[in-house]
């Protein structure tokens, strides 16, 4: 295999339709095999059925095992997803699970200190602590339950329940909240509920394809080489992608809109109003399958391409390029994410997005399909199975319906079940953490301590007295370090359960190897957890009728039942014989649906819709009644809203506009891929990227130490400089601490994007603004001698930024008794 750090995507398979608007075209196969050095292939012992969980693509792999240990991983050929291609991090990353600081016992918090116990000591502190919240008025609002996009639908599900039906809590969410709420959220508004219009045939199948906000070269190397494939095949599409930097995809694309972030709203409004204006619009679709078509013509004729040339900062002739690229596609394919989702006006735009889908009747059909991606692996089944506080099942918490068929399947009082206000989102569960009316924050599977906002005020939260931390997580992460109880988790690899990747198919994850030490499974720590709290139904039996699994997935199925996500034709056996299965599958004997609103009817009923909508300036709910008003008759809503300038503008103290993002080879807060040798090495440390005329007035040169300042904090990195455009800069987020292992928590530079980025949120999505900060950079001079990283950052500006952890924690350090 050629080496996949220096080639991220691999050799190219060229294919593509034998004539345009063909459908023949079919992605070949290419195996991708990693071994350890000295395994052979006839040398592993036992294949396992797995699917990555290192992005949201779902990568269909085996894992190999050989002793008790993981020692590689080869790419299922026969699967739909990927036909046997792997990225660098599902290649390498598997080396992360054999880390020889994994969390083997639980520890709690002992005169200060985290130390060593077992696991009846760890969760009976847990339990006696909300046993006692439980015990005052309202204890129900005291807990606050922050998951992830990275656990099993078993998981989650089982998650959901505990909260929703034997605590009663509204305050729910997961690290989705940062990643995906915005999909959801454009989804539920345009069509009526969750669900991923699109497939990734449409790949095959497209005659354009538009990007936007999505590096997905980086972030989705598999479904890129697919990209790429067709680009170097016959009848290539046409490439569209929209991005303030020059990345791999816009290096690609036929066309790229280097945008000033925050302003992607400007830009969505001009190119429906050239698409509106040269009449490229199906009026016959429009008429029948969409309701918002004159309010959307009068909102976007007040954005002539020449206002959004200058608000966004590209040449109006590249605008009206765009429309025509998109406006005389026949298969246009769109893929939307993070440059989108955590933007200024991030439901509004990624609306746009579908509303240019549906006016142009693109949607449904070979080729033709919106992508509104997801990116963490498992983000997806956060949101069906409700564990981001949303119901589960893509059900309407304001329909009381839908509570009722929740509570006749739990057999609970309908008024247990949380839906007298929409639940509660990540960043208000921290809000009431730090106001202190949440007193029990269990975080399982995300590490905030890197990957919030504003990380000096997350800090100041997570070590709040009379707060208990509860962190489930594989290793003493920065968030662990605040922690009151540590729970070590077992992953992927070493526990079974299944999930749903960004184009709705499922996978089971089988375990190949046993966790290490005392680790167990999320699900293990849930369901016990569930039983010490001798949570009930209505009629006095256990809450909780699942034991392992299958018998989780099985509970599981019965919830989906009837509703957009059901799974209900799904089980184990066909997901270990077949390989990934697309929902909604009803039937054990069928595929599952390649696409969704194929008829051009959508989930709009109001008996059947996930929301009833919102104001998407304000986010404001609107009512049953308001709905039903509009009639929408299985009808998609065009969504219509003027440009507003973002949450931070620039001025003369901070006089450049920050983004942030990912870099190919890191995942998140790289507790894992900094712990896998050839990623670690291939980007070891932090950076600021800049524009060549920026550096040059600032008289910085690449590799330059350079301090990044907003109003919440400061950063010390090397400047790249690179061909993103004037007055912006990057940084990838994925740098805690200096390292792992290597530095005390108070021992680290302060080298996190998210020291800098604002406390700031969409309002429909209540997804993070971490794409528009406002900054400053200056060059840093050594003032100590030797190397300023190790010597100058705790001095240079108002000692350590970072100190944090053991000593500043220990909140809730109740001596056993
Ligand atoms: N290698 C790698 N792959 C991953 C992950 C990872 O950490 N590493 N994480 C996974 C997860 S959870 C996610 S959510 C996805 C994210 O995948 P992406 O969304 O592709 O990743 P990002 O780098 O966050 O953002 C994408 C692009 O948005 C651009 N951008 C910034 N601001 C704006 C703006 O205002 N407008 C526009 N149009 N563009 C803007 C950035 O320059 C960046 O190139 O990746 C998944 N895959
Ligand atoms: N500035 C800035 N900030 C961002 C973003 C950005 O683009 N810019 N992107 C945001 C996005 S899209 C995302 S998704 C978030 C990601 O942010 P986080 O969720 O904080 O990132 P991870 O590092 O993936 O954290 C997952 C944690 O779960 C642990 N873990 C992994 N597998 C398991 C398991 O099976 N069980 C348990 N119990 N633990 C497990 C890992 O060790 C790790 O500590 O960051 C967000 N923050
Ligand atoms: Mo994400």
């Amino acid at each position: 295999m050629n080496d996949r750090i220096a080639d991220p995507w691999g050799p190219r398979t060229p294919y593509g339709p034998s004539a345009p608007g063909a459908d023949d075209a079919v992605w070949p196969e290419r195996v991708d095999t990693l071994l350890e050095e000295g395994v052979a292939e006839d040398d592993v012992e036992a294949w396992t059925r797995a699917a990555s969980i290192l992005h949201s693509n779902g990568d269909a792999m085996d894992i190999a095992a050989r002793g008790g240990r993981i020692v590689g991983v080869r790419g299922r050929a026969d699967d739909r997803v990927n036909r046997g291609r792997l990225g660098p991090k599902d290649l390498y990353g598997w080396q992360a699970n054999r880390s020889a600081d994994r969390l083997t016992a639980p520890l709690i918090r002992k005169g200060g200190e985290l130390v060593e116990t077992d696991w009846d000591t760890a969760m009976e502190r847990i339990v006696a602590h909300s046993k006692e919240l439980l015990s005052q008025p309202g204890g129900w609002g005291r807990f606050g339950f922050y998951t992830s996009g990275q656990l099993f639908s078993e998981e989650y599900y089982t998650l959901g329940v505990i909260g929703k039906a034997g605590i009663g809590t509204p305050h729910m969410d997961g690290n989705t909240r940062l990643c995906t709420a915005t999909a959801a959220a454009t989804l539920k508004a345009s069509f009526g509920t969750d669900g991923q219009p699109g497939s990734y045939t449409d790949v095959d199948h497209c005659d354009a394809i538009a990007l936007w906000g999505h590096n997905v070269a980086e972030t989705q190397t598999v479904l890129w080489a697919r990209m790429l494939d067709r680009r170097r095949g016959p009848n290539p599409p046409r490439m569209l992608v929209v991005d303030p930097r020059r990345t791999p995809a816009a290096k690609e694309a036929d066309l790229h809109l280097a945008v000033r972030n925050g302003t992607n709203q400007a830009l969505m409004n001009a190119l429906l109003h050239l698409v509106i204006a040269d009449g490229r619009y199906d009026e016959r679709y429009v008429r029948e399958h969409t309701i918002g078509f004159e309010r959307l013509r009068t909102t976007v004729a007040d954005h002539p391409p020449e206002r959004a040339a200058e608000i966004c900062g590209v040449p109006e002739s590249q605008i009206r390029e765009a429309a025509e690229l998109l406006g005389t596609s026949r298969r246009l394919l769109s893929t939307v994410l993070q440059g989108f989702y955590q933007s200024n006006q991030a439901t509004a735009a990624g609306c746009q997005v579908n509303n240019l889908h549906l006016i142009r009747g693109m949607i449904g059909r070979p080729g033709a399909g919106v992508l509104q991606m997801n990116g963490q692996p498992t983000a997806q089944n956060t949101r069906e199975t409700g564990a981001d506080g949303d119901l589960p099942g893509l059900r309407n918490w304001e329909n009381p319906d839908h509570i009722r068929e929740l509570a006749e399947l739990w057999n609970v009082d309908p008024m247990t079940i949380p839906h007298w206000a929409a639940p509660t989102h990540a960043m208000q569960i921290f809000r009431y953490a730090e106001q202190g009316s949440v007193k029990l924050l269990w975080i399982s599977a995300t590490n905030p301590a890197v990957s919030l906002p504003d990380l000096p005020r997350i800090r100041r939260i997570l070590a709040k007295a009379g707060l208990m931390v509860v962190v489930q997580d594989l290793y003493l992460t920065e968030t662990a370090r605040f922690a009151d109880v540590v729970l070590p988790a077992a992953t992927w690899g070493e526990k079974l359960g299944t999930f749903t990747n960004a184009d709705r198919t499922l996978h089971l994850c089988d375990k190949a190897v046993e966790p290490p030490g005392q680790a167990r499974s999320d699900l293990d720590i849930f369901l016990d957890y569930a039983r010490r709290m001798d949570l009930r139904n209505a009629s006095g039996g256990p809450l909780i009728t699942w034991h392992d699994p299958e018998s989780a997935f099985e509970a599981w199925k019965e919830c989906s039942r009837g509703r957009p996500c059901d799974q209900t034709g799904i089980t184990y056996a066909r997901l270990r014989s077949e390989g990934g299965i697309q929902w909604p599958c009803t039937d054990p004997s069928e595929p599952g649906a390649e696409r969704l609103y194929s008829d051009g009817r959508f989930n709009t009923d109001p008996e059947y819709c996930e929301t009833y909508g919102h104001d998407l300036t304000t986010g404001a709910v609107d009512s049953a009644e308001d709905y039903r008003a509009k009639e929408p008759h299985g009808r998609a809503f065009l969504h219509a809203e003027p440009y507003r300038p973002g949450p931070e503008l620039t001025g003369p103290q901070y006089p450049l506009l920050l983004t942030t993002g990912r870099t190919v080879y890191h995942f998140h807060t790289r507790t894992k891929t900094g712990r896998t040798p050839q990623l670690r090495e291939a980007a070891p440390d932090a950076w600021l990227e800049i524009s060549a005329e920026d550096a040059e007035e600032l008289g910085v040169i690449e590799g330059d130490p350079v301090w990044v300042e907003s109003e919440r904090g400061s950063v010390l990195v090397r400047a790249r400089v690179s061909g993103i455009r004037k007055g912006v800069v990057f940084m990838p987020f994925h740098y805690g601490y200096w390292d792992h292992g290597t530095a005390g928590p108070d021992g680290g530079r302060p080298r996190a994007a998210n020291e800098l980025t604002v406390t700031s949120w969409d309002p429909v999505s209540k997804q993070p603004h971490f794409k528009v900060a406002a900054v400053r950079v200056t060059k840093a001079t050594q003032t100590h001698g030797g190397d300023i990283f190790e010597s100058d950052f705790g001095t240079a500006r108002g000692g350590s930024p970072v100190l944090a952890g053991p000593a500043a924690g220990g909140t809730t350090d109740v001596e056993e008794d």
